[in-house]
């Protein structure tokens, strides 16, 4: 049985949210991090080689980062359609914003966040204005990232807007998506 080491209140709550939607035979295993108020640790419990969350063990298999975990389980529990599986149709924009996310989305909103800006960080990542148009194109027409249908990329890409709702880019059609989300999620 895959365990999912998780900690409330935390990045590992989007993967905790899929894994309830997902089925009850993925186990969640909470573990302590180290807070910013000073509270948690590093729990010697956790597998992961940071001591770090989420952190997906399945038998012999370990996975890390949420992007990887959440491609693994929508691929081994295809019956919730939160993910297109390889070959069917989406399965190529799903991966894309999967990645976009964690290559470009969280990295953009992070620096947007601390102020900081560098010719190298924006030729690589363009910037915090690029990544909303780029969210606010696909949802302009369709109520999912993917089109008509929800799946584990909306509910990752939206995450950090759910965290940290003054972060969510001043676009209507991105704003309702985040509330669709939140709907779906019950957040
Ligand atoms: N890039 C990782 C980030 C994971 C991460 O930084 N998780 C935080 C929780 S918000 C953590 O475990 N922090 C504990 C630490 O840094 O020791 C992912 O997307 O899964």
């Amino acid at each position: 049985m895959p365990v999912l080491y998780h900690s409330p209140q935390s990045r590992s709550d989007t993967v905790a949210a899929l894994v309830r939607m997902l089925s009850p035979d993925i186990e969640i295993r909470e573990v302590t991090v180290p807070r910013q108020d000073g509270s948690g640790g590093a729990d010697p419990a956790n597998p992961h080689p940071e001591k770090k969350v989420p952190y997906l063990v399945d038998g012999d298999e370990t996975v890390r980062e949420r992007g990887a975990i959440i491609t693994y389980l929508t691929d081994k529990y295809p019956e919730a359609g939160l993910g297109p599986l390889p070959g069917a149709p989406g399965r190529g924009a799903y991966l894309s914003w999967l990645f976009y996310y964690q290559g470009v989305m969280e990295p953009v909103i992070l620096l947007h966040w601390t102020g900081l800006s560098h010719p190298a960080f924006t030729d690589a990542l363009r910037d915090f204005a690029t990544m909303s148009d780029r969210l606010a194109e696909a949802l302009e027409n369709s109520p999912y990232l993917l089109g008509e249908a929800f799946s584990a990329a909306d509910m990752l890409c939206c995450s950090p807007f759910q965290w940290f709702p003054d972060m969510t880019p001043d676009h209507q059609a991105i704003r309702d998506w985040v509330a669709r989300c939140n709907e779906r999620m019950a957040v």
